[in-house]
Parts: structure tokens; sequence; C-alpha cells
């Protein structure tokens, strides 16, 4: 008989991954519980309870007192048993946020106000940046802190260890930089509090945090590889004290230089997903988005796998996370599109990192009842498949060109402004698809420009500035906005990540555009992916070593055809460069 854990579901975000993820750990059964009645009803079967939120505190809060949640948790708490909760589901026993705008209060478990990340960071200002904000990565738990005791390296607390990474993403935090905040974390202690501390920048935060029979985590154990689902199964088990649960490992004698903002650098395989003319669901590479092959038997669309395959190979082969770009969506309608949902449904039970999932995100039409179907409705069928963030790409250039007329008035019904309103910030991906434009002077433009310092680069007439003109349906259409001017606008609205593709440098082995990369990167505060070009792991190390401290890079190309593993990439960047990176040494618990 599988045991049975109960979760509670206020329909805040993505499920289906903690689902899979409790599943894979060992014979256990999910039940959800979504509402007080519900709780009440099931009340004396509940033998362990998780308690899971993501995205808007304010959100959150409002439906765990609206569902009538917050006497049978506090009861439940009360009776002993034990409950998780993760990322929300740890900041709503707190009391306050910087994020509340209501009247709604947390559960008030901890006295504290949760603040937001600086993007103003003194460590970044130092060098004329800012911090990217959502703090998005892999980060390590420095320091965790038991009945006044620091933990040793060996040893574990809820399968947590100090060598280990683990998966953050969230903008706001109980940060303790403040002496009212220090002095409330040490009376929790003497009270018999527990904490996990981790640090973003120069802001240390809680990252998990126990009293007696409560646990929770900000960081997402389901989406931590295995190092995350160890903690999740001794909380399963409640196994809470063990020795030796280190799954990641540091390679060669270099010493390991960590980021800036202390999180680790984060490799992403991404997977160009579309049918081939045989009707089959492939994955494709394109060469300055040509995916079609130029040679051999007729004209077809290059076929470099199947995408589960892949993308659970590249998940135990150590990818961060995975993303799954749908190139031909604009064509299709992708409510009507199963096989993709069914891609990302058969991936997510295998893949224990962040999924995004990108393609015809943007209102539609349903081409049978001719009914509207929203974006988030769109992105929703995609979360409950098993993705973590979406992705959009050419409806994001519509909507800037909106912001634009109106003069950056945000009108609140934007795709962008609707998803992250809903799912949070966090989980809302701008993929831009810029080409170069050379100009011969700044003023034959009203985008900002880069200058050219390099001769060789000039333009075909010795333009010697030029700016990222930005494109949609997959190259397809030019628009008379640029690169820069797309993120600002999409920053505005709510978006809480660039993929910043580059056609010029799509396919081409040749590394990463730094010009289009420094320059995006410089003029937003949230995360930046650098995308198109990686040929080898060197490029990586380049990449990162740009310095506006780009926050993630992405390989495709050189994954498929099988030069490299991910785990190359890594081991490189780790052992050749000392650069600090995520390096699991098994794939399963
Ligand atoms: O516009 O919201 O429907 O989304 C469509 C998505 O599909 C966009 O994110 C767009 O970037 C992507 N897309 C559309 N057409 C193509 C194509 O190739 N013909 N692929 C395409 C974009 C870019 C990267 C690629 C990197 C790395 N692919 O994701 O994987 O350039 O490649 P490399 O490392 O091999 O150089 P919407």
């Amino acid at each position: 008989m599988p045991h049975l854990i109960h979760v509670i579901d206020v329909e805040s975000g993505n499920l289906q991954s903690l689902t899979n993820a409790i599943k894979y750990i060992g014979d256990y059964e999910v039940e959800y519980i979504h509402n007080g009645s519900e709780f009440e009803q099931k009340n004396s079967e509940i033998e362990k309870l998780v308690f899971p939120g993501v995205g808007n505190f304010d959100h959150f809060v409002k439906q765990v007192h609206l569902r009538d949640l917050l006497t049978p948790i506090r009861e439940y708490i009360r009776s002993g048993r034990p409950l998780m909760g993760i990322c929300v589901g740890l900041q709503v026993f707190f009391s306050e946020s910087e994020e509340g705008v209501s009247d709604y209060r947390g559960l008030g478990y901890m006295n504290m106000k949760l603040q937001k990340f600086a993007s103003s960071d003194p460590i970044f200002e130092s060098k004329g940046l800012k911090k990217a904000v959502p703090h998005i990565g892999w980060n390590s738990v420095n320091e965790i802190n038991i009945q006044g005791k620091q933990l040793a390296a060996d040893e574990a607390y809820y399968g947590m260890n100090t060598v280990n990474k683990y998966y953050f993403v969230h903008s706001y935090a109980a940060i303790i930089n403040s002496e009212e905040n220090r002095s409330l974390i040490e009376k929790a202690q003497s009270e018999g509090w527990n904490f996990a501390f981790a640090r973003y920048g120069t802001e240390k935060f809680v990252a998990a945090m126990a009293f007696e029979n409560f646990f929770a985590t900000q960081f997402h154990p389901e989406k931590s590889g295995i190092a995350g689902l160890q903690v999740l199964k001794s909380f399963l088990t409640g196994k809470v004290f063990e020795q030796n649960v280190q799954s990641q490992v540091q390679k060669g004698e270099k010493a390991i230089v960590s980021s800036l903002s202390g999180v680790t650098r984060r490799i992403i395989a991404c997977l160009d997903v579309r049918t081939n003319d045989e009707g089959d669901l492939v994955v494709t590479k394109g060469d300055q988005y040509n995916v079609r092959e130029s040679s051999g038997e007729g004209n077809s669309v290059r076929n470099l796998g199947k995408p589960v395959e892949l993308a659970t190979r590249y998940y135990r082969q150590g990818a961060d996370e995975v993303t799954f770009l749908n190139i031909t969506s604009f064509r299709n309608s992708p409510i009507k599109d199963l096989p993709m949902l069914e891609v990302l449904k058969l991936a997510a039970k295998e893949i224990f990192v962040p999924l995004t999932v990108g393609g015809g995100i943007k209102d539609m039409t349903d081409p049978e009842t001719g009914s509207l179907v929203p974006a988030e409705k769109v992105a929703d069928l995609y979360f409950r498949s098993g993705a973590d963030k979406v992705s959009i790409g050419s409806d994001a250039v519509t909507i800037a060109e909106k912001y634009y007329q109106n003069k950056g008035v945000k009108s609140g019904d934007s795709s962008i402004e609707r998803i992250s309103a809903t799912f949070g910030n966090q989980a809302v991906v701008i993929s831009v698809d810029p080409k170069r434009r050379y100009v011969s002077s700044p003023s034959d433009t009203t985008m900002q420009v880069v200058e050219i310092t390099d001769g060789s680069k000039y333009g075909p007439n010795g333009e010697r500035f030029c700016y990222y003109q930005v494109t949609s349906q997959g190259g397809r259409k030019v628009h008379d906005l640029g690169a820069v001017e797309l993120c600002i606008a999409c920053e505005d609205l709510g978006a809480g990540e660039i993929l910043l593709n580059s056609i010029d440098h799509d396919g081409s082995n040749k590394g990463f555009n730094f010009e289009l990369i420094n320059q995006v990167k410089r003029a937003v505060s949230i995360p930046v992916i650098a995308s198109s070009g990686a040929g080898n792991p060197k490029h990586f190390q380049e990449v990162f070593e740009l310095d506006c401290n780009v926050d993630a890079a992405l390989g495709a190309g050189l994954f498929h055809r099988e030069e490299y593993k991910v785990n190359d990439v890594k081991e490189y960047l780790q052992e050749k460069a000392g650069m600090d990176v995520r390096l699991e040494s098994r794939f399963d618990i």
C-alpha cells in the first residue's frame, strides 16, 4: 500500500513537479487539500502535510484566508504531525511581506516582515552593475544552525548540507541584514527554532527553518536535482539527522570563485521542437533560424532526436535547467497542440530541475468553439503539464510596441502582466530574437546603439554603430524596435527573466554575442540568459567572464550533436576556470 501524502493546493502555481518528485522518491500517493472543509474531512488520515507555494505572497495569503485554511493548519501543527512548507509556503509562516498590499497577513509564526532583495547591492555597485532580482538559480546554504551549533560539512539536517546547491526562485525573503531582524532570529533561536541561511550578494536570508514538527525551505527541493530530492525524502521518511548525504562534488585543484551574487553559473540545455514533414515532434536546430537541411534528401527539417529522450539525457548530464521552444507554434494553436503538452508531462516525471516552455503563449481563439482563450489559460495548461516558467516571444514584441505607443503607460491587460500577476514574475521569461542592424551614426535611429570598436566587425559600408533589431515569428518579421527597448518594456510590465538569443550567432559555434549581451544585461535588473553561438566549453567561460555578470548561459547544437555533454562544460568551468557550478555526482537517490 502506498503511503498517502497530503498537499495543500491553493491553486498557486504548478504542483505537478512536487507530485512527480514525491512519487519518484518512493511508494507514495498524493492527495490535494483545497480548503478548510476538505481539511476537516481528511484530517484524521493526514500523516504528512506539504504546503507548497509560488508567486505572489499577497495572492497566496489571501487564498489561505478565503479558503478557511488558517485554523486547520494551526491545529494540525499543534497536533504534532509533520508539515513542510516550500517557497511561498515558507513565507506564509511569517507575519507580513513587502509584497503584501492587502490587509491579509501571514500565519505569524515568525514575527518578521519579508523584504525584497535590493538590486542596488554594494558588491555590484562597485562594478557599476545592478544585482538581478528575482534571485533565480542554484545557491549554497552556507550556514545551518542547529540548537546554537553549526552543522559540520558531512552532516545533514533534513537532507540539507552546506556543500550541495539548491534551486531558489524568489524576489522576497527573510533578509536578516538589519539589527532588528538579526535579533528576531536570535530570539527565535533561543526559543528552539533552527535556521539555514544563504547569501545573495551581500544579503543574508533564511533558506530554511524548522521548529519541532514544522520544517520549511525557501528553495524548491522538487527542482533541486538529487540534492533536493534528498531533502524531500528526509521529510517524508522522518530522518531529520543524517550523515554523508553529499551528492555534489568539486573537481580540480583550482580554488573555486563564487559569482558576485553567490549563485552558481547556470547552464541551460535548450530544445527547439517542431513537427517534421512526417508529422513527428522532433528536436531540431537551425543555422540562423533555418532548420531545414541544405543538402541531402529534399530540404527536410533537421531531426536531432526525440524531445523527452534528449531532455532527460541533458538532465542526467547535469543541466541546471531545460528549455523547450515550440518553434512553429505561431502557425498552430497550442490549445490543440497536445503532443507538446504530452512532452512536458513525460519530461517532468524524470527531470527534477526547472523546465521552461515557450512558443505560442498569447491570447488565442479556440479553433473549435471560436471563444477567446486568454494567455494565462494557455500558460496554465503548460504549468499543469509540468512547466515552471513560460517563455513569451512574438507576443512580447507586440506588447512592447503598444507600451511605447502608450508612452510607457501600463494597460494591465497584456499577457506578460496577467501571467506574472497570477503566477509570479519568476514564471515569465521573455525570449528575444534580435538581428544586428548597422547604422552610420547614433542619430540614424531612435534605438540605443552600440559602438563597434573592432575594425574587423564594422558594417559592410564601414558602419561603426549597430543596434539589435527585434524580430517575431521565428525571425520572419522584423520590427521597428531594439532588443534593449523590448527588454526594458517587458521588465517594467512584470517579466522575470530574459532569454537573449542572437540570430547572427545562432547555430554558428563561434561563441556568444558579447556586444548584445553586454548591452541588454546593463539595461535591465532581471536575470539574463545568454543564448546562441555556444560551440565549446571555453565559450561558456568567456561569456561568464564578461564584466556585465550574465546570469546563465544556454547551449543547444553542441549538446544535440553530442560534441560535448553538459557536464563537460561544467567540469571545464570548475577545473579550468575555477568557477562555481553545480556538479551532481549521481542521479538516483
Ligand atoms: O514567438 O512566442 O511563439 O515563441 C517561439 C519561440 O521559438 C521563440 O522563443 C523563438 O526564439 C523560437 N524560435 C522560433 N523559430 C526558431 C528557429 O530556430 N527557426 N528558435 C526559434 C530559436 C534559439 C535558441 C537556440 C539558441 C542556441 N532558437 O533557443 O536554441 O540560439 O543555439 P546554439 O547553441 O546551437 O547556437 P513565440
